[in-house]
């Protein structure tokens, strides 16, 4: 039998996939959802040393942040969160007539914080879908898994599994890691109700603010940032301003490597 490129090709994929899937099987950090704020919070702990893996649905990480305002590719950001920008060498210019804002091509956020994270040594799993958790002795263990296609298609397929210390819910408007865990799992959340407050509609300085406040510990192990945070604990929307999720994913990011002492 002889052996031809077409054959160390695929042979290198996929040794090199399987050495990549099980070194992540056991995480500090497991991410769900590549949107901006777990992208930030993905590069933050990695270069503090600790294991971070995100998994996303979609094809391409980057979330809401590739189209802008309604498709005008083009977002904002206020001074606070320039700093984060800079971080990763994305471009900014200021605001003509409105100091303290700024814009930014919304490709080259989407694409600069990928790249951020996974040089930082966070690794991405894309196209697999979170569908559950692993809860066990009333903790949050870690992520029960699936391709998406096997999602999307309905196939019955059963999932394999990660476990990490900490899990953090980046997956946006949705918060589906903590709405999965209150469904299935009955916790009580740290949140005025207990449950999920829900989201409200557009106040930009109101949601801009509360996302930060939102990043937080909603029970013990499991975190929410971004969208997610303001989801659970009923922030206000803010549209494509980008500053309160950029400080998010390093709030969580913090918030994370204090519980773990890292
Ligand atoms: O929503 P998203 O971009 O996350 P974010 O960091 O940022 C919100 C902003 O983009 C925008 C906004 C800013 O003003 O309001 O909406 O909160 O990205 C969330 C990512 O999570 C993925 C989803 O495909 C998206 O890329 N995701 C959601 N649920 C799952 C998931 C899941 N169950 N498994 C894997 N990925």
């Amino acid at each position: 039998m002889s052996h031809s490129v077409e054959n160390t090709i695929s042979a290198a994929i996929i040794k090199s996939f399987s050495g990549k899937f099980l070194d992540n099987l056991a995480l500090d950090v497991a991410i769900v959802g590549g949107g901006p704020s777990a992208l930030v919070a993905a590069k933050t702990l990695a270069q503090n040393g600790l294991k971070v893996a995100i998994f996303e649905r979609k094809l391409a990480p980057g979330g809401g942040t590739w189209g802008g305002g309604m498709l005008f590719n083009e977002v904002v950001v206020q001074d606070e969160a320039l700093e984060i920008l800079d971080d990763f060498s994305i471009g900014h210019k200021p605001v003509e007539d409105a100091p303290g804002y700024h814009t930014l091509d919304s490709v080259e956020m989407a694409s600069g914080l990928i790249f951020g994270a996974l040089k930082a040594g966070a690794k991405m799993f894309n196209s697999v879908s979170v569908e559950d958790i692993i809860f066990k002795e009333g903790k949050v263990g870690g992520l029960v898994i699936n391709w998406t296609p096997v999602e999307r298609l309905g196939m019955h397929v059963d999932p394999l599994t990660v476990t990490a210390d900490c899990v953090l819910d980046g997956t946006g408007h949705p918060s589906e890691i903590i709405n999965l865990a209150v469904n299935k799992a009955h916790i009580c959340l740290n949140t005025e109700s207990g449950g999920i407050m829900g989201e409200r509609p557009m106040w930009v300085d109101s949601g801009e603010a509360s996302t930060v406040a939102n990043t937080q510990e909603y029970f013990p192990g499991l975190f929410a940032c971004g969208m997610s945070a303001n989801n659970v604990a009923g922030g206000y929307r803010m549209g494509p301003i980008f500053g309160g999720m950029l400080l998010s994913g390093r709030k969580a990011a913090k918030l994370i490597m204090e519980k773990l002492h890292a």
